[in-house]
C-alpha cells in the first residue's frame, strides 16, 4: 500500500511539474533563454588566414624542438628551411593568395570548414578507434538515482527537453565568458534588442571579455547520423523525429518518445519502454548490423546498399532518423581505466551504431558514458549538451528510482528494428565482428592520478595548468623515450564562424630543454638534484615557467586562428584538390611527414560533469593522452597499441608530474 501510495504521489508531482512547464507556454524545455540560440551567429568573427610568413615561421620553429627524434635533426632541419625559401618563392605566395580569394568570395563560413569536413567524411578508416572519442559521466550523487532503468529514463527525458529547448531556440547561446558583467541582466537586455547587423550585437560583449561561441554545429547534434558512402560519407539529419533508438545484446529497438503533436511521453511510460527493453531475453545477436559500423567506410557503403536492396530501408531508416542512440548494455563497468576504455570507447560492436552523431551508453551498474562521431562537430557542442544532460537530471529529474512504469501503451512505443539478412550481410557481419575483434584486443590502456597536484595548487603557484600538464606529457615521454615526438594538443576555434580546430604544437623549444633538465635531476634517478642541489632546482623553476609561457602563448595564438597547422592544411588542400596542381614539395619533405605523424595525441576538457574520457591514437605507434585538471588530482587516461609501452609512459609522466611537484 506504503509503495503504492508513494507511487500515486510522485505521479501526482510528475503531472503538476508537467502542468507547470505546459503552462510557461513550452512543454518540456531546459530553460528559456532571453538571447535567442543562433543570436550571435550572423555577427561572429571570420576565422583569419594567418601571414604566410608567420606559419612559415611557427613550423620551422616547431620542428627543431623535434631534434633528437630519429627523423630530425640538424641537416633535415636545414633542409627543411631550404625547401621552406623555395616555398615563399613560388608555390607559398600562390596558395596562400588563392586561400585568401577562396574565403573572401565565401564570407558566410570558415576557409577550413569544408576541407575539414571533408577530411573527415571522406577518410575511409573505421569509426571507432579511429575517431570517435567517449566521455563518462560522474555518478549521480544521489545513489539510488543510478539504478539503470531510472538513470536512462532521466537521460532520455533531459535529452528530449535539450531538443525542444534547441527546436525553439531557446538554449541560451554557447558564451565564453572571461569576465562576469557581460553575464549582468542590464547587458543581456541591452544585446538582445541591438539589431542584426554590422556587429552591433558583438561588439559590447566582446568588451566586456564575453565571446559567443559558433553554433553551427548544434544543428547536427540531435536526430543526426553519418552515412556510409563510396568514397565520402554524407551527414543527414532529421528535425522532427520522435523516437530513440535503444540497443542491447546487439538487438534494436525504436523507441517513440514523443506523440505525433510532438508531445513528450510521460516519464514512466519512457521508464515502461526501458524496462520492457531489459526484460528482453533474447541471447545475444552475433548477426547484430551494428558491427557494420566498425569496418572501413567503403565496405559499410556497399553492404548499406545491399541491405537497403534486401528489405531493410525502413530499420535503416528507424536508426539514422533516431534523435540519439542509447545503448543498454549488459556489463558492469568497474571503477578502472580498462574498464571504461573497453566500455565507453569501443564495446564488442554488437551493441553501438558509431555513425550516430553521439551514443549514451549506461551500463548495468548506472555508469553512463557517451561516445560521439567527430565528423559533425567537436568539444564544444558535445559539451554543452553533456553538462546541460548532467545538471538537468541531477537538479530536475524527471523521476526517481521510485517511480513506477507506466506500461499501458509500452507495445505500442516499443518496437524491435528487425534487419533480413541474407548470406551476404550475414558473411559481412562475421568478417566485420572478427576483425573489430582483434583490432580492439591491439588496444592497451593506462591511467594515473596524481593527487599532490590540483587546480588551486598550481594557479596558486602561478603556472598554468594546462602548460604543467603538456610539460609533463613532454618529460614523460623524453624521460622514457630518450627524445621528444610530434605532439598535438586540440584547440577550439568556435570563437570564429564556422571554426573548429588549430592544433596547439606542445612539444616546444622551451618545453624540450625544461624536459632535458627535469630529466637529468630527476627525483626518481640515483642523482636526485631536484630534491637536493638549490641552484639547479632553482634553474629548473625557470625553464619550467618559461615552458609554461611559451605554452600560453601558443595556446592564444592557436585559439585566435593563429596556429600553423590549419593554414599548411588549407593550402595543401588548395594545391592538390582545389587546383588539381598536386603536393608541393614542402608537404612531401619528410619533415612534414614526421611533423604530421602524431605520436603524442593529446586532448582535455573540463567539466564538473566528467569522470573520465580518451580516445585511441591516430597513428599505429602513437598514443591517444586525454588528460585533466581538476580540483582534487591531475591525471590522464592513454591509450596505445599492443606495440608501445603504455603503462610505461604512464609511470613516466607520473614520475615527472612527481619531478615537477618537486620543483614548484
Ligand atoms: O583536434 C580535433 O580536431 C579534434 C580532437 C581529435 N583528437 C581526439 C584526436 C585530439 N578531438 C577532441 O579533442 C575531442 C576529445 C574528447 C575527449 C577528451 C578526453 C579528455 C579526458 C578527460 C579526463 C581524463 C582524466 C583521467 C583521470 C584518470
Amino acid at each position: 500500500i506504503l509503495r503504492k501510495q508513494s507511487a500515486l504521489l510522485s505521479k501526482a508531482r510528475q503531472m503538476q511539474n508537467s502542468s507547470k512547464r505546459l503552462s510557461s507556454g513550452i512543454a518540456d524545455v531546459l530553460h528559456h533563454s532571453k538571447l535567442k540560440t543562433y543570436h550571435f551567429q550572423n555577427c561572429l568573427p571570420r576565422l583569419p588566414i594567418p601571414k604566410l610568413e608567420d606559419t612559415m615561421h611557427k613550423y620551422v620553429t616547431s620542428l627543431k624542438a623535434l631534434e633528437g627524434h630519429s627523423n630530425v635533426n640538424s641537416r633535415s632541419i636545414s633542409d627543411t628551411e631550404k625547401a621552406v625559401r623555395v616555398f615563399m618563392q613560388h608555390d607559398g605566395p600562390e596558395l596562400h593568395k588563392l586561400l585568401v580569394a577562396h574565403d573572401r568570395q565565401n564570407p558566410n563560413t570558415s576557409y577550413i570548414a569544408k576541407p575539414w569536413f571533408d577530411m573527415y567524411l571522406e577518410s575511409r578508416l573505421p569509426l571507432p578507434l579511429n575517431y570517435n572519442p567517449f566521455l563518462v559521466y560522474k555518478r549521480d550523487p544521489n545513489e539510488p538515482m543510478n539504478d539503470p532503468a531510472t538513470r536512462c529514463t532521466n537521460i532520455i527525458v533531459s535529452a528530449v527537453r535539450f531538443q525542444n529547448t534547441l527546436n525553439s531556440e531557446i538554449l541560451s547561446p554557447e558564451v565564453y565568458y572571461m569576465k562576469n558583467t557581460a553575464k549582468s541582466a542590464a547587458m543581456q537586455t541591452l544585446v538582445k534588442y541591438l539589431p542584426n547587423t554590422l556587429k552591433l550585437r558583438y561588439i559590447p560583449m566582446a568588451l566586456n571579455g564575453a565571446f559567443p561561441l559558433d553554433m553551427s554545429q548544434f544543428e547536427n547534434l540531435l536526430n543526426a547520423t553519418r552515412i556510409p558512402c563510396q568514397d565520402k560519407d554524407e551527414l543527414r539529419t532529421y528535425p522532427k523525429s520522435r523516437h530513440i533508438v535503444a540497443v542491447r545484446n546487439g538487438h534494436f529497438y525504436k523507441v517513440e518518445v514523443k506523440d505525433l503533436s510532438g508531445r513528450t511521453h510521460s516519464p514512466a511510460q519512457i521508464k515502461a519502454s526501458i524496462h520492457r527493453i531489459l526484460q528482453d531475453k533474447r541471447p545475444h545477436n552475433e548477426d547484430s548490423v551494428a558491427y557494420m559500423t566498425t569496418t572501413d567506410r567503403n565496405t559499410w557503403a556497399s553492404i548499406r546498399d545491399h541491405l537497403l536492396d534486401t528489405g531493410n530501408m525502413n530499420s535503416l531508416a528507424d536508426v539514422d532518423s533516431a534523435i540519439f542512440c542509447m545503448v543498454l548494455d549488459d556489463t558492469k563497468v568497474e571503477d578502472d581505466t580498462e574498464s571504461y576504455n573497453s566500455t565507453f570507447l569501443h564495446g564488442d560492436g554488437a551493441s553501438r551504431w558509431f555513425d550516430k552523431s553521439f551514443s549514451l551508453i549506461v551500463s548495468s551498474n548506472g555508469e553512463v558514458g557517451l561516445n560521439f562521431e567527430h565528423a559533425w562537430g567537436d568539444g564544444v557542442a558535445v559539451m554543452r549538451f553533456f553538462n546541460e544532460i548532467f545538471d538537468d537530471t541531477t537538479l530536475k529529474p524527471a523521476l526517481t528510482n521510485e517511480t513506477e512504469s507506466d506500461n499501458e501503451l509500452v507495445e505500442q512505443h516499443v518496437k524491435p528494428i528487425k534487419f533480413c539478412l541474407d548470406d551476404r550481410s550475414k558473411q559481412a557481419i562475421s568478417e566485420a565482428r572478427h576483425r573489430y575483434k582483434s583490432d580492439t584486443g591491439r588496444l592497451r590502456v593506462a591511467s594515473c592520478e596524481f593527487l599532490d597536484m590540483n587546480k588551486d595548487y598550481l594557479k596558486k603557484k602561478k603556472v598554468s595548468p594546462d602548460g604543467i600538464m603538456q610539460l609533463a606529457i613532454q618529460v614523460g615521454h623524453y624521460k622514457f623515450f630518450g627524445h621528444p615526438a610530434a605532439t598535438y594538443e586540440s584547440c577550439s576555434t568556435s570563437a570564429f564562424k564556422h571554426g573548429r580546430t588549430e592544433t596547439i604544437r606542445s612539444c616546444t623549444l622551451e618545453a624540450q630543454k625544461a624536459a632535458r633538465a627535469i630529466a637529468m635531476g630527476s627525483v626518481s634517478s640515483v642523482n636526485n638534484k631536484l630534491a637536493s642541489d638549490e641552484s639547479y632546482r632553482a634553474n629548473v623553476e625557470q625553464l619550467i615557467r618559461k615552458s609554461c609561457n611559451k605554452h600560453n602563448e601558443i595556446t592564444k595564438d592557436a585559439a585566435m586562428g593563429k596556429g600553423f597547422d590549419r593554414h599548411m592544411f588549407g593550402m595543401k588542400n588548395m594545391a592538390e584538390r582545389i587546383l588539381n596542381s598536386g603536393t608541393p614539395a614542402l608537404f612531401k619533405d619528410d619533415s612534414y611527414i614526421t611533423m604530421n605523424h602524431i605520436i603524442l595525441s593529446t586532448s582535455t576538457l573540463a567539466s564538473h560533469a566528467v569522470s573520465m574520457g580518451g580516445f585511441a591514437p591516430v597513428v599505429p605507434d602513437g598514443f591517444g593522452v586525454g588528460y585533466g585538471v581538476r580540483d582534487t588530482m591531475v591525471g590522464c587516461n592513454i591509450t596505445s597499441y599492443e606495440t608501445r609501452d603504455v603503462q610505461g609512459l604512464v609511470d613516466s609522466i607520473e614520475s615527472s608530474l612527481r619531478d615537477i611537484y618537486t620543483v614548484l
